[in-house]
């Protein structure tokens, strides 16, 4: 069970018995294992950094990054905390306050991870943005949330949001960080309000206070996607912290002398939850790569750094397994006590691989931007089900509800879905709210909101199985978003950017298979009259997306085709392309309109 302690003390959680942590859980206990703010509420950034230095453990490293340029840097939480307070400075210097929108654009640089704590100090929203995006992602999502400020690099400001200032009315500071940066303190302004951070860092004292913390105030939005419109931006409270510290300690078991590598990037919410939060609410010693993948560097990495917790992605585990043993020869890897993996089906032949390769169970672990916190887990100190999610976390209650042909949730008699109760019946994962990292809602979206939700549930979109033990199996996504390297992508976003080249009539975009990344994007286009396809315009388009969107959202493939498949109403069946292009049954076609 997990054990009392409180603060940032050790804490032995074990949950080989499940039934009994699950029966003596609250959240309201779990709450207790944090400190809470000195004048009253709470705040992510005091939970996660100030805390421990109040403890006495502010000489214990929060953060080892390893840089490209092989000048590695650590900080301490005392470190940590000071710099992030002399970012909350910085803010309210600017006159930037609680509520107003910050969002980050960068790769994992160490004054990445100083702006988002530090506008969580100032009580400010901040908002990660992938560093891969294109400038159509990065205007939509920093329009949507009217984002104040930005902090990015100058090369990032230049290539991808210079050029879309003016449709950016609400951005009012850029503050430039990373390489480069330093270099233009004094110098002249490459655009407007666009100044490096270290210029506004002269003024600062280090010394900052958190005002109270509503516990119920927006700290974080989170962008994910949906299968039409524009993406959606979930908003977390600072409460949210109570379940990342929670599962941290239920889940991947940190303690305060763990080392811990979560290889997720913070532009995406596994990162921020678990590659910053979580870990540092637990007192550890995080590791950030800068770079990217690359096998023999990894397998290096995890034994240089005694890594002791490792949480990482399904395309990461299968691009090792593919490496081979070579990468891997002579490393020590003994430090390694657990291994978790999330953000797409984990294969039964990768936790098969972990066993054989690497000596470690691979722990699968479910949930979504919208929950916040891992919500369904393989816990250490208990078998792992190869190919299974697990069960739910301690204070999570998860159903199977039935939705009919059409797509819509069945309401039983009180309102609320009907729960599938017999084993292994198919069905959508439902999850009783509230819990303390749940979204609060889309940002300006309610009629969204409300759909993500069935009386007391939220409905998770995922389809899944549960078996006769209680153990919950992914069986694939009840909409058309597509999940690539572990990365949402929306397909109405991907179309959206193709319609606007001048020869694309109409596109419908979908997921193919992959062995290594899971899904890649695949557009189908429809050409405007006096277009003709060709390679040339094959290339043309392949760039244009890359350009928009990024090239971890563009799509990979493009095929030309003059009739789409739609529905009466005119959608593009999406459905219905991917069945063609997989070549699988392709189902009920009533509702299709132009049959080819
Ligand atoms: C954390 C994160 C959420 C979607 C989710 C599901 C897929 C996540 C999974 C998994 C199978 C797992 N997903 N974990 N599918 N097995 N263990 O990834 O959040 O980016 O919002 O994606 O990812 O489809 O609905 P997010």
């Amino acid at each position: 069970m997990v054990a009392e302690g409180t603060g940032t003390g050790q804490v032995s959680s074990v949950m080989g018995d499940y039934a009994l942590a699950c029966a003596q859980f609250s959240w309201s206990t779990a709450g207790d294992w944090l400190d809470g703010l000195p004048q009253g509420g709470r705040n992510i950034a005091y939970e996660a950094v100030d805390r421990h230095v109040i403890h006495g453990r502010g000489d214990h490293v929060a953060f080892r990054f390893v840089a490209s340029d092989g000048l590695d840097v650590a900080w301490t939480y005392a470190e940590l905390a000071e710099r992030t307070s002399r970012f909350a400075e910085v803010l309210r210097e600017l006159g930037v306050g609680p509520g107003d929108l910050v969002c980050g654009l960068s790769g994992r640089i160490p004054d990445l991870y100083v702006a988002l704590l530090g506008t969580l100090k100032a009580r400010s929203v901040f908002s990660p943005l992938f560093s891969a995006f294109g400038p159509e992602p990065i205007r939509q999502r920093m329009g949507i949330g009217h984002a104040r400020v930005l902090v990015t690099t100058p090369a990032l400001y230049r290539k991808k949001v210079h050029g879309l200032r003016a449709e950016l009315p609400d951005l009012e500071h850029v503050l430039l960080i990373g390489p480069g940066s330093a270099e233009l303190v004094g110098a002249e302004r490459i655009g407007p309000g666009v100044v490096p951070l270290a210029e506004l860092w002269a003024t600062t004292t280090g010394a900052f206070e958190i005002e109270p913390t509503d516990p119920e105030e927006p700290a974080l939005i989170h962008f994910t996607s949906g299968t039409t419109g524009t993406p959606k931006g979930a908003v977390h409270v600072h409460d949210a912290v109570v379940a990342h510290h929670a599962t941290a300690r239920y889940v991947l078991d940190l303690r305060d002398d763990d080392i811990f590598w979560c290889t997720a990037d913070p532009g995406w919410v596994t990162g921020t939850s678990y590659g910053v939060i979580a870990p540092l609410t637990c007192g550890v010693t995080c590791v950030v790569d800068e770079l990217e993948f690359d096998a023999r560097r990894w397998y290096r990495l995890l034994e240089q750094e005694h890594v002791t917790v490792w949480y990482t992605a399904p395309t990461a585990l299968r691009m090792l397994m593919r490496a081979g043993s070579a990468p891997h020869e002579g490393c020590d890897l003994s430090a390694l006590r657990h291994v978790a993996s999330v953000g797409e089906p984990l294969n039964p032949e990768v936790v098969h691989w972990g066993l054989q390769e690497i000596d470690r169970p691979i722990r699968d672990t479910w949930w979504q931007t919208e929950t916040g916190a891992i919500m369904v887990a393989n816990y250490h100190g208990t078998e792992v089900r190869p190919g299974s999610m697990g069960r739910p976390v301690p204070g999570i209650e998860a159903a199977v509800v039935a939705r009919d042909p059409q797509g819509e949730v069945l309401r039983g008699p009180d309102g609320g879905p009907i729960p599938l109760d017999e084993p292994d019946a198919l069905g959508e994962l439902a999850l009783r709210r509230p819990w303390p990292s749940l979204m609060r809602s889309y940002i300006g979206a309610p009629e969204r909101y409300a759909t993500a939700f069935l009386g007391d549930w939220y409905l998770s979109g995922d389809l899944v199985r549960r078996d006769a033990d209680g153990w919950f199996w992914f069986v694939g996504r009840g909409d058309d978003v597509i999940k690539s390297a572990g990365h949402l992508i929306g397909p109405f976003e991907v179309e959206s950017a193709l319609l606007e080249h001048p020869a694309v009539a109409e596109a419908g975009v979908i997921g193919v298979p992959d062995p290594i990344v899971g899904e890649v994007v695949k557009a189908f286009v429809a050409l405007k009259p006096g277009f003709e396809p060709s390679d040339a315009l094959h290339r043309e388009l392949i760039g244009f997306g890359r350009s928009r969107l990024g090239n971890a959202v563009a799509p990979r493939d493009i095929t030309f085709q003059q009739d789409l498949p739609k529905t009466r109403s005119g959608k593009i069946m999406r459905r219905l392309l991917r069945a063609r292009e997989l070549g699988l049954p392709e189902g009920d076609l009533s509702t299709l309109e132009v049959p080819s």
